[in-house]
């Protein structure tokens, strides 16, 4: 369990660039969601962490999406760092890109675009990124990192080309041989959540995208354009096999009025295991919580 204390000390520090850049930006910051009586589907991740108190259900926040969209219709710019937690499958332990609970810096923008989040992103990373830089690059080289650096914007592959570039698992390949951080952008509709936002003149594919680490280090982060009118939600629901009523709030609250927005979360444990170039995202933090791994405190 012993961390040295340079993780603790850039994790501090990512922190704190990330969220003088946002406010400089204009973000106001909330206070995370940690129950909710609906939350994130992740078909992917099937378990759910349950807490039953005062006669009902509370879901342990797999991610702020839907609080983030019922947000922005109050501030157009807001983030969170969101504690998450996602019961992966104990064999994710071994990865090193899963935790069972984990931070994203959650973020959402009113009537935005998706490119205009991805610029965002870019400038997020690399500013997250020149900080540490500046601050730490003597005691990364004590460690053996050196954090290249990088310019924008960063190339840009549809889902279906990395697919037939690749193969099946082309994430891993395309992180591992690309220079740069990499978007892979228009999922198919069955590879995502039904709150990605259908391409209104390409049936069938996302307005989303995902960013890619270099050096084999995975995915960074995760976003895009969201459905926002309640009838798109509802089809949405119905199309991923899900049941309308269990999301029946997030409803009620689009045929009063969602915006429209576009937002992304990236991993904060994930992005200080790609700075300090670290084997496990466990690493990162001082009590891990690593799939099927036990923990003492
Ligand atoms: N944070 C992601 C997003 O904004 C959602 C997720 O984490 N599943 O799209």
């Amino acid at each position: 369990m012993l961390r040295s204390s340079l993780v603790l000390e850039v994790t501090s520090a990512v922190l704190g660039a990330a969220r003088e850049f946002l406010e400089k930006e204009g973000f106001v910051e909330l206070l995370p969601v940690i129950l909710a009586p609906v939350t994130d589907p992740l078909r992917t991740t099937p378990d759910r962490a349950i807490v039953s108190a005062y006669g009902q259900d509370w879901y342990l926040t797999r991610s702020m999406i839907f609080h983030k969209q019922a947000a922005v219709r109050i501030c157009p710019k807001i983030f969170s760092f969101s504690p998450n937690i996602r019961l992966e499958p104990a064999e994710r332990g071994k990865t090193g890109r899963h935790l069972f609970e984990f931070v994203q810096l959650d973020l959402e923008v009113r009537e935005a675009t998706r490119d205009e989040v991805m610029d965002l992103g870019e400038r997020l990373l690399l500013y997250v990124l020149s900080e540490i830089r500046r601050d730490f690059s003597r005691k990364l080289a004590e460690v053996g990192r050196e954090l290249p650096e990088y310019s924008r914007p960063f190339p840009r592959i549809a889902w279906h080309e990395a697919r037939k570039e690749f193969g099946p698992d082309f994430e891993e390949a395309l992180s591992r041989q690309s220079k740069s951080p990499v978007w892979i952008v228009d999922f198919p509709i069955e590879e995502r959540e039904f709150y990605d936002r259908e391409d209104p003149e390409r049936p069938g594919i996302l307005r989303d995208m995902d960013l890619l680490y270099p050096e084999g280090f995975g995915e960074a982060l995760s976003g895009g354009e969201r459905e926002y009118l309640p009838e798109r939600i509802r089809l949405r629901i119905l199309r991923q096999g899900l049941d309308p009523a269990a999301y029946a709030g997030l409803i009620a609250l689009a045929k009063e009025g969602l915006p429209p927005s576009a937002g992304f979360g990236i991993g904060v444990e994930r992005l200080v295991r790609f700075i300090l170039g670290l084997s496990h995202v466990g690493e990162v933090r001082l009590f891990p919580r690593i799939p099927g791994v036990p923990a003492v405190l």
